[in-house]
């Protein structure tokens, strides 16, 4: 079954909670990144996950070199179950980000990003996308995120990727095909959606309704 990960992109941490709490039962993950950190605080990772008793991935996207990404990597597995790095800065940047997670004695993911989801992506990123992938895949990281909005482009990458579990935003807001989607990913692989639930009237019936949609 492919799984579900919700990106908790909003800016009111009390509002952030009662979402966590109320979809907890429909979803697999949650993804916190800079939006809801930098309106509270770091530790609301910890609570997210207190709260929903789901994996909680930190995405940071970082992007920098090996010393500060280590830095930054360090801060945010305390709490995290996982963090997201870009791969376009290079192998030892990863690498630097891979040794931190082996350090903590727990399972902590580093997933890497290939190609976005967004127009601009195809500006500079979808022309070394494969290489990016490449790279994911002989690092061994644990995750690589890939775009639902280009189905063509996401079985690309995970036909390149193979075993490795892709995570794909880009379904409900940004106008991803699910059903396409749905045909390429596999059982340990995640959509990401954002404002499709945490924007509806009824986030819980809305993270209930793709709840059915992936069991089908
Ligand atoms: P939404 O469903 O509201 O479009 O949210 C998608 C989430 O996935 C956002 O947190 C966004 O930052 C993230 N994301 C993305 O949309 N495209 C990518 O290529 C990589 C991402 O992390």
């Amino acid at each position: 079954m492919v799984k579900l990960m919700l990106a908790l992109d909003v800016t009111d941490e009390k509002r952030a909670i009662e979402i966590a709490r109320e979809v907890s039962p429909y979803i697999d993950a949650v993804k916190v990144g800079y939006p809801l950190v930098l309106s509270s605080r770091l530790g609301i990772v910890g609570e997210i996950k207190d709260v929903t008793g789901k994996e909680v991935i930190c995405d940071f996207k970082l992007a920098d070199i090996p010393s500060t990404n280590e830095k930054i990597a360090s801060l945010a597995l305390r709490y995290g179950d996982g963090i997201i790095c870009h791969g376009f800065l290079g192998e030892d940047s990863v690498r630097a980000v891979q040794e931190v997670a082996r350090r903590y004695g727990e399972y902590k993911k580093v997933i890497m990003v290939t190609e976005m989801s967004h127009r601009g992506a195809l500006q500079f990123l979808q022309p070394v996308a494969d290489k990016l992938a490449k790279m994911a895949k002989r690092l061994k990281v644990d995750g690589v995120v890939a775009p639902s909005t280009r189905p063509e482009r996401l079985k690309t990458i995970k036909d390149i990727v193979g075993d490795i579990p892709v995570m794909s935003p880009g379904i409900g807001a940004q106008g991803g095909d699910l059903n396409r989607v749905l045909d390429i990913l596999e059982e340990e692989d995640y959509i990401i959606v954002g404002r499709d639930i945490y924007e509806s009237e009824n986030p819980a019936k809305r993270a209930k309704y793709y709840y059915h949609l992936l069991r089908d």
